[in-house]
């Protein structure tokens, strides 16, 4: 892969709006649905920025972000329908929240406020849940592909008529579990799509230390499945491309991986600092090449937006970040041992190992001088 300066991805992928928002050939969705691409994304923006002061006051111990991505999960989570299935890691919150999924409870999750009684506390109406059904964020990468690949089998064999969609960094292309999923699915002829997020950066690994292939949308080649390289600052290219691969699954024709080409404009997460290892410049690239100034772009030319309707989506926005975020504060803190329920069906030795670490922590002792773990 060439280091991204020497392949500046203006060619080579498909587009349908140009950075300045022009259209080429027709819009790929109806002016509705555009509205509510943008406003998610505004809504996106919005909750990013509340976390992340959240988090520089200890609210929240640690945040990724999909500041500068957001085409990619509302374009591709656009393209679903009722009933399918998605699989997202911790970099397509907009996703979820283009089908509604509910922001009180996303924020509780961050904050650590997440007992069993969340119903109680948050209740959920049945009408308010999420038309497509999502998966929890996956935070091991690659995991969720193969659970998603599984998850698309099992509808398969109940004739089930619906499309599993799942994200992969361009990073997490390196995992086993990604090549043996694909390989899988391209076998069986799943109804999954694959989407590598290709950010160009794994925490502080440029994509062309990733992998000696030119593209990551070729690694689908080995599994035997289509595949297609989408700019993925343009939603419309990505509601495209995704919609032709869901189009395929749901006929029977099998899975496909699309790589979506951005950028990850922010730090990889709030313990992060990118200033130490990439250099400034790319910012400003990139900056002219935004998804949300692009779709908004667009929206003014076909008179779909003015400032006046962007003040009243931003204040929408913020209104209801503000109310999650009050609503979140009031659910209990959960129990710091619950991260170990739900793994395995009986408790492991490193499982073991770990709570008794924990425990030493909450006892006040260093758990790392302090505990040995003898006698487990
Ligand atoms: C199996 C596994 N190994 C390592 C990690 C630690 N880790 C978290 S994010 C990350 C980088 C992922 O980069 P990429 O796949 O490009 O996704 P991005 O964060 O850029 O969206 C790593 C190494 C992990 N979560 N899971
Ligand atoms: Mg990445």
């Amino acid at each position: 892969m060439a280091k991204w300066t020497e392949s500046r991805p203006d060619e080579d992928f498909s587009r349908v709006l140009a950075p300045d928002g022009t259209l080429s050939g027709e819009a790929p969705v109806d002016e509705a649905t555009a509205l509510r691409m943008y406003e998610t994304m505004k809504l996106s923006r919005r909750y990013d920025e509340k976390m992340l002061s959240l988090q520089r006051r200890g609210e929240i111990s640690i945040l990724s972000r999909s500041w500068g991505e957001e085409a990619i999960p509302v374009g591709s989570a656009a393209a679903l329908e009722a009933g399918d299935w998605c699989f997202p890691t911790y970099r397509q919150t907009p996703s979820k929240l283009y089908w509604g999924g509910p922001l009180d409870r996303a924020v509780a999750g961050l904050m650590g406020h997440e007992p069993e009684t969340i119903e109680e506390h948050l209740p959920l109406d049945k009408a308010d849940e999420p038309a497509v059904n999502f998966s929890p964020i996956y935070i091991p990468l690659a995991a969720n592909v193969t659970n998603a690949v599984g998850s698309a089998m099992a509808d398969k064999f109940e004739d089930e008529d619906t499309v599993t969609l799942s994200y992969i960094g361009d990073g997490s292309t390196s995992q086993g579990d990604f090549y043996e999923a694909l390989n899988f699915a391209g076998v069986f002829d799943a109804p999954a799509v694959t989407i590598c997020h290709n950010n160009q950066w794994a925490i502080s690994v440029p994509s062309h230390r990733q992998t000696a292939a030119d593209t990551f949308a070729q690694k689908a080649e080995a599994a035997g499945m289509p595949h297609e390289r989408v700019d993925g600052n343009d939603v419309f290219a990505v509601y495209a491309a995704t919609q032709r691969a869901v189009e395929r699954a749901r006929s029977g024709e099998g899975p496909t991986l699309l790589e979506c080409v951005t950028y990850r404009v922010d730090d990889h997460n709030t313990a992060d600092d990118a200033g130490a290892y990439r250099d400034d410049s790319e910012q400003a690239f990139w900056a002219e090449r935004d998804p949300v100034d692009r779709l908004e772009a667009y929206l003014r030319s076909e008179d779909a937006l003015d400032d006046e309707a962007i003040e009243s989506i931003e204040a929408d926005a913020d209104e209801r970040v503000e109310d999650a975020v009050d609503r979140a504060r009031d659910v209990p803190e959960d129990d710091p041992e619950r991260i170990f329920d739900n793994h395995l069906q009986s408790e492991s030795w490193n499982e073991r190992h770990q709570r008794e670490e924990l425990r030493a922590e909450q006892r006040g002792e260093n758990p790392f001088t302090d505990f040995t773990g003898d006698g487990l």
